[in-house]
Order: structure tokens, then C-alpha cells, then sequence
């Protein structure tokens, strides 16, 4: 019997917890994501791969409402709206066609992010969706079944599904939907010895004015730079993932910047273009450069917006922070380390 057949009859017996709490954590990607070849699936058109964070966590609790006529969600304590409670409502959605019930859903979520840290709160937000969801309604997935679940929610959702480093394979669209769904998850990768911090430089806590999803459309629809990064970026997650088993925090830092100033050449190609540098974004990459130049190993990320992500070894952290919030006085710095994965917290509601 297909596994997702096991488990669906599993849960037509009524063996879900009912009521399930999940924690998950942000990630940031060494190697980006930017671009799908599905979107009604969310199959990337590249691999990436993830630092997961030891702050900012999700947690979510779904309790099955039998009898309700809707889902009732809720975000740090008010009720969801527009397209946060649509794309929440959605997921509950494809959960209940895989278990076979039809009950509706309460859903609280906590989110700890700082609002506007430029963190994308739905890798998080989603991770602990689906853990806590899978469990209420008694899917019994394992990690892998729940990272191509959570990747249904939002891509890098599948990621935070993991603890440490994180590969998310693009797998094949194509064929039939399953047969595309089943080719796309995330695994743990091992790093040697690495002990890296990623010190998070918050320039701009304001709304962005192109969400990531519309701005890697528009990019893979229009940008004569796509091509060349996706493909650089396969050579580039080979390459990372030497540099993570040999333990290299330099050349990880350096592929990790290049593959993420590449990600943005793509999309300031795009027309019109997408750009979310800004002026204080500058001053942190300035900042790093100079750290780099007087010899400590720091590099720059930067995901859909203008807040900038330094990987540096932890026992530099506090420098490279000092220097970033002299450099970008006003915004906040947080510094995080490798955390774990989504887990669940009670199964049962106690
Ligand atoms: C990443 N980002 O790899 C990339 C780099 C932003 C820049 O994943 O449309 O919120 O929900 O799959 O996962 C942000 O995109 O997009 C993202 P959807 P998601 O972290």
C-alpha cells in the first residue's frame, strides 16, 4: 500500500490527536530559491539549501472543530484576514482531502518575529502548520512526507521542517501531480565543525512593495539574468556542499554571497525591475566588505527585501554586530545559530 494510502486510512479510523501544538523556526538560504516551475505544487525550478535559526520561533495549535462550518484562524492573538487567512484556510484544505475528514479547524498562531524583521515569517509560519495540523488530523507523516506538506504552504516552509543545514530538492514538475509532489522535499545536510552565527541587520522594518512570490514570477517571466543564475547556482550548491562537509566557513560565506548578489542581479533585470536594496542595505554589504578586508571572515545574504544577513564563525558575532549597528545606527541586530527543526509539542492538547 503507498504510504499516503496508509495514511489516509489511518486517519479514516479517527487516529488523530484532535488537538495538536507544533514549534518551527525561520530559515535563510545559503543558496536561494527564487523561481518555480509549478506554482499550484510550489516546485522550485532549483535546489536551495537552508540554515535553520535558533530564534524568532512559530508556534501553532489546531484543534479539529467538529461541526463548524468554518476554520477559525488566528495570528498573535487577532483574527487572520485577506491573504494570510486564505492561504492558511487553503492549507487546512489539502490536509483534510489527504486524511479524509472534513471537520473544520481552529488555528492559533504566535509568531515571535520581530514585525517587519524581513524574515520571511511563512517558512516558520507554515512548518509549524503542518506539523500541527498532520498530527490533528492524525496523518502520521514522517519528516519527509511533512517537508513536501509544508512546501505546499509556502516553498521554504519545506526547509524549517529541519534542524541545521537543509537541502530542498527542486524534484521533477511534470508527470502526474503526485508523482511531481512526492519529487519535492528537503533533507538534513551535515556541516563539520562549522559553528556559525548569522548576525541579522534589520535596515528597513516597513512593508515591502513587491512580495517575494509576485517578484520571482516576474523574474522567471522577464529577467534575460534568470537563466545564467539558475544555472550558476547548481555549480554553486555543489560547491556548497564540499565547502559544508569539509567544514569551510570562508568559502561557505563565499558562495552563500555570491549566489545571493547573483539572485538579486536577476531580479533588477526584470521588467520592470525588483529591487530591495536600498541606501542602508549598501552600508551594511560596505561594513562587511571592510570586515573581510581586515581580516574577519564575513559574508552577506539577502532575501526579498532590503535587511541584510552576515554568516560569520560565532566567536565573531559580537563584532560583526557591533560593527553593522555602528555602521546602520537605528535598526535592530539580532544574532542567531543553527536551531532545530519543527517538532511537536503535545499531540493531545494537554
Ligand atoms: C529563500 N526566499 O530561498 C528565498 C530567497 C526569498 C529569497 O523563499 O511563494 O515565501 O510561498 O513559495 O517561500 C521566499 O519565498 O515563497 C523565499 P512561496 P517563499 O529563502
Amino acid at each position: 500500500m503507498h504510504t499516503e494510502q496508509l495514511v489516509r486510512s489511518r486517519a479514516k479510523g479517527g487516529g488523530g490527536a484532535q488537538d495538536a501544538t507544533a514549534v518551527a523556526h525561520p530559515n535563510i538560504a545559503l543558496i536561494k530559491y527564487w523561481g518555480k516551475s509549478d506554482e499550484r505544487l510550489f516546485l522550485p525550478r532549483t535546489d536551495s539549501l537552508s540554515m535553520t535559526l535558533d530564534i524568532f520561533p512559530t508556534t501553532t495549535r489546531v484543534r479539529l472543530a467538529p461541526g463548524a462550518g468554518h476554520d477559525t484562524v488566528t495570528l498573535n492573538g487577532r483574527p487572520a484576514t485577506g491573504e494570510a487567512e486564505r492561504r492558511i484556510v487553503a492549507f487546512l484544505e489539502l490536509v483534510r482531502e489527504r486524511a479524509g475528514l472534513a471537520h473544520r479547524a481552529v488555528v492559533d498562531t504566535e509568531n515571535t518575529v520581530p514585525t517587519g524583521a524581513g524574515l520571511a515569517s511563512s517558512a516558520s509560519g507554515f512548518a509549524a502548520l503542518a506539523v500541527a495540523a498532520a498530527a490533528a488530523y492524525g496523518l502520521g507523516y514522517d519528516a519527509t512526507a511533512l517537508s513536501r506538506l509544508a512546501r505546499r504552504g509556502s516553498g521554504s516552509a519545506s526547509r524549517s521542517i529541519f534542524g541545521g543545514f537543509a537541502l530542498w530538492h527542486a524534484g521533477r514538475a511534470g508527470g502526474t501531480d503526485q508523482e511531481a509532489d512526492l519529487s519535492s522535499y528537503a533533507e538534513p545536510v551535515h556541516a563539520a565543525d562549522l559553528d556559525p552565527a548569522l548576525v541579522i541587520a534589520v535596515v528597513n522594518a516597513g512593508p515591502k512593495a513587491v512580495s517575494s512570490r509576485e517578484a520571482m514570477r516576474r523574474t522567471v517571466d522577464t529577467s534575460p539574468l534568470y537563466e545564467p543564475w539558475a544555472v550558476s547556482s547548481k555549480a554553486d550548491l555543489t560547491e556548497m556542499r564540499a565547502a559544508l562537509s569539509r567544514g569551510d566557513l570562508e568559502a561557505v560565506g563565499e558562495i552563500a554571497e555570491r549566489n545571493a548578489l547573483g539572485m538579486h542581479a536577476t531580479m533588477l533585470a526584470a521588467r520592470p525591475a525588483v529591487r530591495y536594496m536600498s541606501p542602508a542595505s549598501l552600508t551594511v554589504l560596505d561594513t562587511v566588505l571592510q570586515l573581510r578586508q581586515d581580516g574577519t571572515p564575513a559574508y552577506v545574504t539577502m532575501d526579498a527585501g532590503p535587511n541584510v544577513k552576515v554568516l560569520c564563525r560565532r566567536t565573531d558575532a559580537d563584532r560583526v554586530a557591533a560593527a553593522v549597528r555602528t555602521a546602520a545606527p537605528g535598526g535592530a541586530v539580532h544574532i542567531a545559530g543553527p536551531g532545530e527543526g519543527a517538532r511537536l509539542l503535545t499531540g493531545d492538547g494537554r
